[in-house]
């Protein structure tokens, strides 16, 4: 080792010992799967009819897919640990759920009979992100629209006569859940090397939503639902202070951008120079550079 490198490493060891823990904030995106068992991921569902006098009958479907979602993270930048989660954004996901009937009677005027049948969804943030406190958010602020599939009715006897069978196809007139509530995401630190950190992360989320599905003057339907969604999948991430072109690796890209932005100084928050490497002055300078010598794969 020549002199200049062990000065460099000398340097960079005071660095990073002596730089105060502080956060890099981040957003991720993770993929996660609709996989546990009951009693989550069970929709419970009833359908109530009032004809003259209300009636119902109640289903359960399960749920099974996966949810997308993007999540808006500060991670310690020395021990790679979730210091807090901020922000949650639903992004899509393909959710189905099995095939659901009901028979909702009347004695002796006859039945009604509702069936679902190729229900599937997605996930949704209409005004993203979801603010996350602590590990807890508002469940209203996101949906689980149903958008596939299609819901039929009919009657018998009586009953029957006083509205003919219809057909909803949930793909023209989606469901969209109106949740109410707490949810839950916790993120948890499973693996990391020099490179990269790897997180399980685990959401649950109230799910309810009601609509009505038929309407006449001698006869109105509603479908309901109520259940926990819960997702669980894991996200990786770089954890390279210095790579600044976003492919885990510090070369001469990275070195090329950190170039471009050589003893910047910036006063506005949060600091928009992506070289100042020790994030704390919003300066580029040597203690930036070190830091980039010190991760440095040629
Ligand atoms: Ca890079
Ligand atoms: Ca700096």
């Amino acid at each position: 080792m020549n002199n200049d490198i062990r000065q460099i490493c000398a340097i960079t060891a005071v660095v990073l010992f002596t730089l105060p823990a502080y956060l890099s904030a981040e957003s991720v995106s993770v993929d996660m799967a609709l996989t546990t068992p009951s009693p989550n991921n069970i929709l419970q569902m009833e359908v109530e009819a009032i004809v003259g006098t209300p009636s119902s009958d109640d289903d359960s479907s399960e749920l099974s897919g996966n949810a997308l979602a993007d999540l808006q993270v500060n991670f310690d930048r020395f021990t790679c640990e979730v210091n807090d989660v901020t922000g949650l954004e639903f992004t899509g996901g393909a959710i189905g759920l099995a095939e659901v009937s009901f028979t909702i009677p009347f004695g002796v005027f006859g039945n009604i009979y509702v069936a679902g049948t190729g229900i599937s969804g997605t996930l949704d943030t209409p005004n993203a992100p979801g603010a996350v406190s602590g590990s807890a958010f508002d469940a209203s602020k996101h949906k689980l629209i149903l958008n596939g599939g299609a819901l039929y009715g009919e009657g018998t006897g009586i009953v029957g006569g006083l509205f003919d069978p219809f057909t909803i196809d949930l793909t023209e007139d989606p469901i969209n859940s109106s949740n109410q509530g707490t949810g839950t995401i916790l993120i948890s630190l499973l693996s990391s090397d020099d490179l990269t950190a790897t997180y399980q992360t685990t959401i649950t989320m109230p799910v309810s939503f009601t609509k009505q599905i038929f309407a006449n003057p001698s006869v109105t339907i509603d479908l309901s639902g109520g259940g926990t969604l819960q997702a669980d999948g894991q996200f990786t991430r770089c954890t390279l202070w210095a790579d600044l072109t976003d492919d885990c690796r510090v070369d001469w890209y990275d070195l090329a951008e950190f170039s471009d932005q050589w003893l910047a100084y910036d006063e506005s928050l949060p600091c928009p120079l992506t070289a100042d490497l020790t994030a704390d002055d919003c300066y580029v300078d040597f203690f930036d550079f070190d830091i980039l010598a010190y991760e440095w794969q040629p």
